[in-house]
């Protein structure tokens, strides 16, 4: 039997050498990344496919009969066939292409959501979303005159459970969720959050940007209406992303933007629409990115996403552990389901601070609001520090980030 603790080891020194970046100096001194919740970084693979594909086969996908725009089409459409397998969608048609969660988010809002949400109905999300799963919604609820609910945050950073069920009504037309909070770490418990809103007769989405790299996703055991994540923190390259959503609501919803490929037929008494998913991609879409990253999920199922955890548990762990030895230290979130990042502050020293001190040690760090301001006016904080971690981070890094900031506190503080 395979249990957890019989999981074989990662090789993480073969898995640093695949990627270049981490080989380079900052400052001086060899880099240590730990700003990954932000992007992650590209192994060969992934750069190589993005170089592949510029130099062998560009063309543009779908209407071409030559060979390259074959291959190009063929190539595209496998990633889309990858992303489905990777988050266990019933079918291929359901993962639709967009810049990103960002742009997945507010593709719903503004198709499903002007189409469904009416005055006085009701929009629920929590008090740790990003920007991006905010911001869309309050728009809505602006041209709609509904009404954005917010589920609290515990001081521990974990959802109040039972504040949100008390906040489900009749009127709940949808519970927007993020799956894991990048700014405390929180794993939110989805399934219990859409078993909820479902006996309400309201749909959810869940904003993977977080999770889809760290945890196992199967939209159909989740039951998720919506699905959003981004591939540049999945190892794979900026200005692609997913939504997957489910096939009654996708084929049901409006449509987003007006262009080429997701028309039938065009006239100008009128147009009809085509169908999933092209009816969502409309204009050329980003080819090169989608094509590599197909690199990047392979990259993370051959690695092992169980054993790539396991590893990014231990760091946590680990960091963990030193960060609380440190004077004047506080870490903000402390949620019981957490994983692969840590949020701190120190006493009497400002996050940009620490921040900039670091990256002159080659320490890359994220500080400030991680765009969850509202979070942050929650603890009552400015910002954080955040480390947050990858597959090829390593104990000895971590070990450097907390010599870092004993210096920032001798000299600081
Ligand atoms: N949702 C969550 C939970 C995120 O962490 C991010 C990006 C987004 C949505 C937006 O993703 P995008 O790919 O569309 O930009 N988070 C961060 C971060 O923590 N630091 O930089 C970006």
């Amino acid at each position: 039997m395979i249990t957890e603790t019989t999981i074989p080891s990662l090789d993480i020194a073969a898995i640093r050498r695949q990627f270049p970046v981490l080989q380079r100096e900052v400052k001086g001194h060899p880099l240590v990344y730990l700003d990954n919740a932000a992007t992650s970084q590209k192994p060969k693979v992934v750069i190589d496919a993005l170089v592949d594909y510029y130099s062998g086969y560009n063309a543009n996908i779908h209407r071409g009969i030559h060979t390259l725009a074959e291959e190009a089409t063929a190539a595209f459409e496998a990633t889309r066939d990858t992303v489905a397998r990777f988050i266990n969608a019933a079918s291929r048609e359901q993962i639709i292409f967009t810049r990103g969660t960002t742009e997945s988010i507010n593709l719903v809002a503004q198709t499903w959501g002007r189409q469904q949400v009416n005055k006085g109905d009701e929009i629920i999300i929590s008090g740790m979303e990003h920007h991006s799963n905010i911001v869309p919604w309050q728009l809505l609820c602006l041209e709609k005159e509904a009404v954005l609910k917010v589920i609290p945050v515990l001081d521990n950073g974990e959802l109040d459970m039972d504040a949100y069920k008390a906040l489900l009504s009749p009127r709940t037309k949808i519970v927007s969720i993020v799956h894991v909070s990048n700014a405390l770490g929180t794993v939110n418990p989805v399934k219990e959050i859409i078993d909820a809103a479902h006996r309400q007769g309201a749909v959810v989405m869940i904003d993977g940007a977080q999770s889809s790299v760290h945890l196992d996703i199967d939209v159909q055991v989740l039951d998720c209406d919506f699905f959003a994540m981004s591939a540049h923190k999945v190892y794979g390259p900026t200005g692609i992303g997913v939504l997957y959503g489910k096939k009654e609501l996708l084929d049901a919803m409006p449509v987003f933007q007006g262009g080429g490929e997701m028309i039938k037929e065009v006239s100008f008494e009128g147009t009809t629409f085509n169908e999933l998913p092209y009816k969502y991609e409309a204009g050329t879409p980003n080819i090169a990115d989608t094509v590599a990253f197909k690199a990047a999920l392979d990259f993370v199922t051959e690695t092992g996403k169980d054993r790539m955890r396991q590893h990014e548990d231990q760091l946590l762990a680990y960091a963990t552990d030193k960060l609380q030895q440190l004077p004047g230290l506080r870490i903000i979130g402390q949620a019981a389901e957490k994983i692969s990042l840590v949020s701190f502050i120190i006493d009497g020293i400002h996050p940009q601070d620490i921040g900039i001190l670091l990256d002159t040690q080659g320490i890359a760090v994220r500080t400030g609001h991680h765009c969850a301001q509202p979070l942050m006016h929650r603890f009552g904080i400015p910002g954080t520090v955040r480390a947050s971690f990858a597959v090829y981070n390593t104990m000895e890094e971590l070990d450097r980030l907390i010599a870092g900031l004993q210096r920032a506190i001798k000299l600081l503080a």
